[in-house]
């Protein structure tokens, strides 16, 4: 049967070899395209029935969904055929009209099964699994007609998803080769090439799984209160930035954080550097943030041990704890520090951004480093709300990045690159959401150094909330 269907495919010629330069830039010696299939009627029959076939038989779901858009008339045979309703999600988000990103009738605790007509990474998995997750729905199985064998199992595996494939390739070659279809060279050709790329990084197609989910469905994803609220704050008020209110005064500060309000979804604060700082700073900050509808970060980073940093965090004369709804920490004194941050700041539903990268020349936090902050991250993530990162998009695979619950937001923008001769290095409001896959850019002298300072906030705004638009298109 499963030979049949190969044998099938390659008559088709959706089975091809030669050498074939992929979406990812590597040179593969067979290329696969099952867009072919809805010309062959009978086959799309034959191969829908497989599939669901190969499923243990323990397998259950309510509904399925297919990868858009190769698997989807695939997802469409199985529904009629089976008699299990089918959900759709949507690439692109409308503009107009109700945009749901999942169509179709479904309950929330109903298990989706995931349909896709081949697996690499098992990206395209991954990112269809996020929106449905992320609507109520539970995801574990996906299945799947071709396997590659080139790490998506693993990666799949590593999200709570099971794969079941009808075939893998080494298999689907070895019967070609067998049915005298391709040369024993051209066999060795492909166990070659497999061998060589048997872990394919869905780093960036696992970024881009988080990138290209919404604001508003990431809400739904995050487990601590102040993160959802921030995500929910950047939908209402359409924006992404984060003013750094580095001036000279807490009265100044107070003042450009109401005339700037209105253009921000955040407001970060080193309030160490105030001279005139009294104790009502924080509850006169805190209306100002509650009449604009912004949260508050006090960019503290705390580096101490854990119960030090208890003691900093509520007490002294600034009593962040008090009227921060966001700090930040650095690891490097080890996981210790969130416990302690955690102790005080969880139970006022506060949240915490950890310093994974830094924009400063030559700082250190980077490679192992950041992996760390993200393992650690995703070990508290009823605390932590993300991270403070510079170019998320090329963290390791597997890391941080591809979780859509976790927040980045990135210092050092300004709308020109440059840099301020003491280390800063700045990057673009495009560049850092668009290319680095960031999420909030944080602007300091670009606004306060503004000759007006509020139509300064609302180019950076806009600037920063249409690269959004852009990358979740
Ligand atoms: P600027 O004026 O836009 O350069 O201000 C950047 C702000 O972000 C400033 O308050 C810094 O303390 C803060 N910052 C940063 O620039 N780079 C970092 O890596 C971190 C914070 Br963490």
């Amino acid at each position: 049967m499963v030979e049949s269907l190969i044998l099938q495919l390659h008559e088709i010629s959706a089975l091809k070899f030669g050498n074939f330069k992929l979406k990812s830039g590597i040179t593969s010696p067979m290329y696969i395209d099952l867009r072919l299939i809805i010309s062959h009627p009978h086959l799309l029959r034959q191969i829908s029935s497989t599939i669901i076939s190969t499923l243990p038989p323990s397998t259950s779901y309510d509904v399925v969904c297919g990868v858009p858009y190769t698997a989807l008339p695939i997802a469409t045979v199985i529904s009629t055929t089976s008699n299990v309703p089918m959900l759709m999600r949507r690439k692109e988000i409308k503009h107009y009209g109700p945009s749901k990103p999942i169509e179709g009738v479904f309950q929330p605790n109903q298990t989706c099964l995931i349909v896709e007509d081949l697996v690499t990474s098992g990206a395209s998995v991954i990112e269809t699994a996020a929106p449905l997750r992320a609507a109520g729905l539970r995801v574990t199985d996906a299945a799947v007609l071709i396997d590659r064998e080139q790490g998506g199992r693993e990666n799949l595996a590593a999200r709570g998803i099971t794969l079941h494939s009808v075939v893998k390739l080494r298999e689907l070659v070895r019967v070609l080769k067998r049915e005298g279809r391709v040369t024993e060279e051209t066999e060795a050709m492909v166990v070659r090439f497999l061998e060589e790329n048997n872990n394919v990084s869905p780093a960036v197609g696992c970024s881009a799984a988080r990138v290209r989910v919404s604001y508003g469905e990431r809400a739904k994803l995050a487990k601590n209160p102040t993160g959802r609220k921030l995500f929910e704050i950047m939908v209402e008020k359409k924006s992404n930035l984060c003013l750094a209110a580095d001036v000279s005064t807490a009265a100044e500060l107070l003042a450009i954080a109401d005339k700037i309000g209105p253009e921000i979804c955040m407001l970060k604060t080193h309030v160490d550097i105030l001279p005139d700082f009294t104790p009502d700073f924080g509850s006169k900050l805190r209306s100002i943030a509650d009449k604009h509808n912004f949260l508050i970060f006090e960019d503290r980073k705390f580096a101490d041990i854990g119960n030090t940093v208890t003691m900093q965090y509520e007490g002294g004369i600034f009593r962040i704890l008090e009227w921060a709804d966001i700090v930040n920490c650095h690891i490097i004194s080890g996981p210790g520090i969130i416990d302690g941050l955690k102790l005080k700041g969880l139970p006022r539903g506060r949240g915490l951004l950890l310093l994974a990268e830094m924009s400063s020349a030559g700082n250190f936090a980077n490679g192992e480093y950041t992996t760390a902050a993200a393992k650690i991250a995703e070990e508290n993530s009823d605390f932590v709300i993300g991270f403070i990162s510079v170019n998320p998009a090329s963290w390791p695979t597997g890391s941080g990045p591809s979780n859509p619950a976790f927040i980045h937001a990135t210092p050092g923008v300004q709308l020109v690159k440059g840099g301020d001769g003491l280390g800063q290095q700045y990057n673009t409001p495009h560049s850092v959401i668009s290319e680095r896959g960031s999420d909030i850019i944080i602007v300091g002298r670009g606004i306060t150094k503004a000759d007006n300072p509020v139509d300064a906030a609302r180019e950076y705004r806009v600037q920063g909330w249409n690269a959004y638009c852009k990358r979740v298109e």
